[in-house]
């Protein structure tokens, strides 16, 4: 990777994907990109105000800059995408298929998050096998399911360079989440914190895979990264470093902030969505195949959260 575009940068992943890479590839070197204009991202490097719907505008731009690798994190999540179906099929397809394309005109790698929403049916949710039945029945999981498709196919067929993980849930302090059913795992920090009752919209007791962000950012580099010979999967590697229910994170909040008050008021269509999921995934060919192991388990990350989220919000250090 030498000269990258991040689409989507003002997102959850994209806004601290764009900060990593530019630390270790060079700022100039690392250009974000997104629909809305962001004031961080444009004062730390390269940044263009870019829809990725717009074939044109996204091909001028890799032109412009000479890309050779792209990650694409444009998409609604879960939950929106329950909302208006029709309308995160566009965005989230039509922000692949234009990367593709992209990808195959001006000979760039190509990275499209794929995600633990692209699991569904009856598969065995209890140490998910990196292959098996991937019949979702959301929006989202059907995006991507496809996306991982198209994606082996551009491989296969046009010789792309397109790599990809199934990401779990992705907890950070930096930019909230939105529209998915695993927010209530950032959520809940900003209410312990705050010092108030978090209402969780997921129930007690069901699974879901969830990664701390320094996990999430490294295995993209790394997976970007990895001798191309050694990857018998591309599109789309299983990756886990933790799994827990929301009576489990609001334990280990409860650790360090004891008065900290959880009630449930379960929203059905994350609920529906979150037992649909898998419990844990098995990430053994991510492992094998390039070297995945995370750093981050749930007492660190949650130590760590707290510790961020109170700077952020009071200014003190924890
Ligand atoms: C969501 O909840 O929709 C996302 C995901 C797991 O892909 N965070």
């Amino acid at each position: 990777m030498k000269k990258i575009l991040v689409a989507g940068a003002g997102g959850q992943i994209g806004s601290e994907l764009t900060t990593y890479l530019r630390g270790i590839y060079g700022v100039s070197n690392v250009v974000a990109a997104d629909l809305r204009h962001s004031q961080f991202l444009a004062e730390s490097g390269p940044f263009v105000q870019l829809d990725v719907l717009d074939p044109r505008k996204y091909a001028f731009v890799v032109h412009k800059y000479g890309v050779d690798t792209i990650f694409n994190l444009v998409a609604l999540l879960s939950a929106t995408g329950e909302k208006n179906p029709s309308l995160a099929w566009s965005i989230n397809m039509g922000a692949l298929n234009n990367s593709l394309e992209i990808a195959r005109e001006y000979e760039c790698a190509l990275f499209t998050p794929s995600s633990i929403g692209a699991f569904g049916g009856d598969f065995p949710r209890d140490n998910t096998p990196q292959d098996t039945i991937m019949q979702p029945n959301t929006m989202y999981g059907v995006c991507k399911v496809a996306g991982e498709l198209l994606g082996n196919y551009y491989h296969t067929r046009y010789g792309v360079d397109t790599r990809s993980v199934r990401f779990p849930g992705i907890i950070s302090s930096v930019t909230l989440p939105g529209g998915g059913t695993t927010d209530y795992a950032v959520e809940i920090f900003y209410s312990a914190v705050k010092g108030e009752q978090f209402t969780c919209p997921v129930p007690d007791n069901v699974y879901m895979d969830m990664m701390y962000m320094p996990d999430a950012l490294r295995a993209c580099v790394e997976l970007m990264e990895a001798d191309p010979a050694k990857l018998k999967h591309r599109n789309s590697f299983n990756i886990a470093s933790m799994s827990f229910t929301p009576e489990g994170i609001y334990a280990e909040i409860r650790k360090h902030l004891p008065d900290f008050k959880m009630v449930y008021d379960v929203d059905p269509v994350k609920q529906a969505i979150a037992e649909s999921w898998p419990n844990k995934l098995d990430d053994t060919c991510a492992r094998e195949e390039w070297g995945w192991k995370p750093q981050w388990d749930l007492s660190s990350m949650t130590e760590d959260m707290l510790k961020a989220i109170t700077k952020k919000l009071t200014k003190r250090e924890w």
